[in-house]
Order: structure tokens, then sequence, then C-alpha cells
């Protein structure tokens, strides 16, 4: 049997930005079942839910403190429950996300661990005498005298997972949740389980394959899940140890490397502008997994990117839409599992930010805190933040134009962007030219054309700024071409016209030589 997820889409949704119902200012799980019609009318499969379980919040859930609660601030497990079930019947799966490299350290594991030396818990953590390589890795712990180790905030203390009691609690969890009735898991930063602090190993340690085999065997065989590791550190030869079906491991992985094009030097506060060139390579290496070696997973934006016309796209009235359709096309007639994140299918934007009470995510908050003891002006910091920040994905989902957009009829916990008056999803489905009927007909491709799960990829010289691949069987041939840019550009071919599948306008008659108007973008059958 094929699996289901190589002919689906999925749709992320951030619950706290989504959309609330209580007036208390945070989505909730009530809301992603209001809303679970538009979902249907957008096609996709299913979702992903960012984290709600039990948590403190210092990193909006990725800081879990009881796997198996439902947190109060986005509702009940009968809430979950109705969830599962109401998605269900509109043939929508639902995947959880798993943050299994750390806990909070307020999860009851923790709080026993530090206790004492000799506590059952202790080894679910990992502790020393004294720090060892990154200082900034280890906190102090003044009641038993020892350091622990995190690798994100000290609030999110790492999981020991050489301790086969911690893969066994997890597997338990796991099932938990499968019970449930959902059908796969997102695996937050799944890279770097196999860490070896002691040799400075944080990211593919030499245990992280086996302990993917071991999960695959306790708890996903027989199941039929999705399954898509978070690994910034993947490359696609590495993206095949995980996703190979031989292998017994994930689905996918989420690998970055389209992202990092941006990111000068590898850091991402470096922002770096759209280089097509660069971009055509990454994809392209990706796309090179066969279907028997891999599968890759296809995104442009998450919860922790900025959005996507404000990073590679354009702002301007003229070809916002424009620019979100063209790459829409562009990356979702590639081979793989296509991932939308909320609020993209609109072409949402990053927000205005202006003043640092504005900002409430953590990574940012470090950012300021960091560059403020380097000297850097305010302005300066604010700058990069405008473009890079994690807060300008999870401002609120701009359902209306109204003033909260009708996220909320309360406070908004991140404040709603002002161009939610002309940005929002009901004007989109008012208009059949929005960036929404765009998504919708690109998902209806994914489940009615059978070559893009099957057909091969193969890069088509062109000039700089136009991305154009072909995608082939064994007896059709398909070609799609971007102009990622906002001037004119010229593409040369020698294929003639077979059939028109999508477009961001329109479509050339001839293929010979065709100019392309800013932000171009089509699909054909070719022969
Ligand atoms: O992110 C993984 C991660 O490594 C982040 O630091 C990432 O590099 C950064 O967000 C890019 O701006 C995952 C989650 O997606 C993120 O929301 C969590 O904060 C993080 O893990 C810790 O759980
Ligand atoms: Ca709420």
């Amino acid at each position: 049997m094929e699996n289901w997820w190589k002919k689906a889409v999925i749709y992320q949704i951030y619950p706290r930005s989504f959309k609330d119902t209580n007036a208390d200012g945070i989505g909730d799980l009530q809301g992603v079942i209001e809303k679970l019609d538009y979902l249907q009318k957008l096609g996709i499969d299913a979702i992903w839910l960012s984290p709600v379980y039990q948590s403190p919040m210092i990193d909006n859930g990725y800081d879990i403190s009881d796997y198996l609660t439902i947190d109060p601030s986005f509702g009940t497990m009968d809430d979950f429950e109705c969830l599962v079930s109401e998605a269900k019947v509109r043939k929508i799966r639902v995947l959880m996300d798993l943050v299994v490299n750390h806990t909070s350290d307020q999860h009851k594991w923790f709080k026993e661990a530090r206790q004492t030396l000799e506590n059952p818990k202790r080894s679910f953590y990992i502790w020393r005498d004294q720090p060892v390589f990154n200082d900034k890795n280890w906190t102090f712990d003044p009641l038993t005298q020892q350091y622990y180790f995190h690798l994100f905030s000290k609030n999110q203390p790492d999981l020991n997972w050489e301790n086969p009691d911690v893969r066994s609690e997890i597997h338990k969890m796991m099932e938990f949740w499968l019970k449930k009735g959902i059908s796969g898991f997102r695996l937050d930063v799944i890279d770097l389980i196999g860490k070896i602090p002691d040799e400075n190993i944080t990211v593919n340690g030499p245990k992280l394959h086996e302990y993917l085999q071991e999960m695959n065997r306790e708890v996903f065989v027989g199941n039929d899940l999705l399954t898509v590791g978070e690994a910034w550190s993947s490359s696609p030869e590495l993206a095949k140890l995980y996703s190979a079906p031989n292998r017994h491991e994930l689905s996918m992985v989420f690998g970055f490397w389209h992202i990092l094009t941006s990111a000068g030097e590898g850091n991402k506060w470096n922002y770096l502008p759209l280089n097509v060139p660069k971009l055509k390579q990454a994809l392209s290496a990706w796309q090179e997994i066969a279907p028997d070696e891999g599968w890759n997973s296809l995104f442009w934006g998450n919860h922790d990117l900025p959005r996507l016309v404000s990073f590679w796209g354009e702002l301007s009235d003229k070809y916002r839409e424009k620019s979100a359709k063209a790459f829409a096309i562009l990356l979702h007639l590639m081979r793989g599992t296509p991932f939308i994140y909320q609020g993209e299918e609109l072409g949402m934007t990053n927000f205005p930010f202006e003043k640092f009470s504005e900002i409430n995510d953590i990574e940012s908050l470090n950012f300021v805190e960091d560059k403020r003891n380097m000297g850097w002006s305010d302005e300066k910091i604010m700058d990069v933040l405008r473009k890079m920040s994690r807060d300008n994905a999870r401002t609120p989902m701009q359902w209306d134009g109204s003033e909260q957009a009708d996220f909320t009829t309360g406070q908004a916990w991140l404040e709603v962007n002002p161009n939610h008056r002309k940005i929002n999803v009901m004007l989109a489905l008012e208009n059949q030219q929005s960036i929404f009927y765009t998504y919708q007909k690109l998902i209806a491709l994914r489940h009615e054309q059978a070559w893009l799960y099957t057909a091969t990829y193969e890069l088509l010289d062109s000039s700089d700024e136009i991305f154009a691949y072909l995608r082939k069987t064994e007896n059709q041939t398909f070609l799609i071409v971007a102009n990622l840019s906002n001037h004119e550009n010229t593409f040369v071919s020698n294929f003639r016209k077979k059939a028109e599948i999508i477009s961001t306008e329109s479509f050339p008659s001839a293929l010979t030589e065709i100019k392309m108007k800013a932000w171009d973008a089509f699909a054909l059958e070719v022969e």
C-alpha cells in the first residue's frame, strides 16, 4: 500500500494564534474546531498542531510540564478528543508536536530529579559537577550542587536519552496519544537526542538512529503514521538515514538548506536577501532523494521563520499576492509532502514591530539582551527583529477586517497585524484570484495527479532569477517555471505545450522564447 502521506498536504496550526473562543486573547482547541470547515475548504489532509500540552509557556509550549495533559489555556482533553473526531468527519487527520529532547523544568520528572543525587529520576536528566565545554548549556542547581545540561533555555533541561527508562516513558506517552486517534508526530529538534555532552557532540550523535529505530519498533509499526523530524543539521545524505523505507525510522525530515541560503555565515540573524541560484542548488539537492532512498518535506514557513512574502517575496500591493503564488507553485509541484503554515495561504506578512514591548518570543528577547550587551543600538536591534523575529509568524491569524481580525473578542496575546484590514480570510474567500485559491488548486492537484509523487525531478538551466524544472514519468513530462523577481526575464526552451496545469496569471503559448513578467510562474504538461 502506498503511504497516505505521500499524497497529502499538511497544514501547521500554531494554536495560540489561530482562533480564540473564550475571549482570553489566546487561541484554543475550540477555535481550531470552529475553523475546520475553513481547512476543509482549503482541502488539506492533516493538521500539525504545535504543542498544546501543559506548559509554563516559557517557549510557548515547547517546554512541556506534563505530556499527558492539555494546557488549560488551550482547553481540556475533551476538547482535544472532540477536535480529533470533528476533524475525522472532514477527513482531516491530526498530527501532534512531540518535544522530547527536553522537558520544562516544571515537569514532575525534573522536580523529582533535582531533589537528591539518589533520586530515581535523577538520571532522566544530565548532571555534572562542572560545566563541560559550553558554559551557557549548564545551569547550577544549588540544592544538589551540580549543573544540569540544556541546549535551549535553562527552563528546558535536556532529557538523558541514554537512559532506557527515559525512552520507554516517552514511548508510553506516544502510545497514549495514538490511542486518541492521531495520525502521526512532528518531532522537535530530533537531531539532538543522540547528544554526548562530554564529547561536545550535540547534533547527529552516534546513537541517534538507533533511538529512532527503537521508537519505530516500539511505537510506529503497524500504525500507518506520518512522522517528520525537525533536523536543522540534516543534509540530503543524512535525510536518507532518517527516511529510507528499509531503515524503519521516520517518514521524512524537515531540512533547512533552502532557508539557510538567507543566513549569512549560517547565522539566521545575519539576513541575506533571496539568492535564486543558491535557492535552486539547495532545493534541487533535496529533490535528488529518490523514493526508494527516502522522502522529502516541502515548506516555506513555520512558527520559527519569518513570513515568506516579507522574507523573499514582495510586499508591494502590486506584487505581494503574485509573489506568494509564484513561490507556492514552485514548491508544491516538487517531490515530497508539502506543509503550509497558517496564514501562508493569505500571504500574511511580518509585523511592523516598533517597540521591544511588542516582542514576546524568548529567542528574540535573548537576542535583544545579547546585542545590547555588545553595544548595538536599539534601532539596529529592532531592524533585525523586524526581519527575523519568530514573532512575525506568531501574530494572530487574520480572519476578517474587524478590530482584532476576528481572532478574539478580548485582547490578543500578541498584537494583530494592522494590515489585517486588507489581508484576511474573508476577503480571500470572496476573491477567486486570491492566493487562497492558488493553494486550494495546488492541494487538489496533489490529490488528483499521480505524477506529483512519482515523477523524477530535473533542474533546468536558466537565467539566474528564473527557477525552472522538469518532472518526468515514463510517458509524461511537466515543465514548471517561476520568475522569482520583480522584472522581466526570458526563458528559452524547445518544448511544445500539451496541457495547462496552473499559473499565477496566464500561460505562454509558444515555449521557445517566453518573456516572463515579474513573478510569473506556470506549470504545463509538455512534449
Ligand atoms: O526549534 C529548533 C531550533 O533549533 C530553534 O532554535 C530554531 O533554530 C530557531 O527557532 C530558528 O529561529 C524547535 C522549535 O520549532 C522551536 O519553536 C523551539 O523553541 C525549539 O525547538 C525548542 O524546543
Ligand atoms: Ca482562548
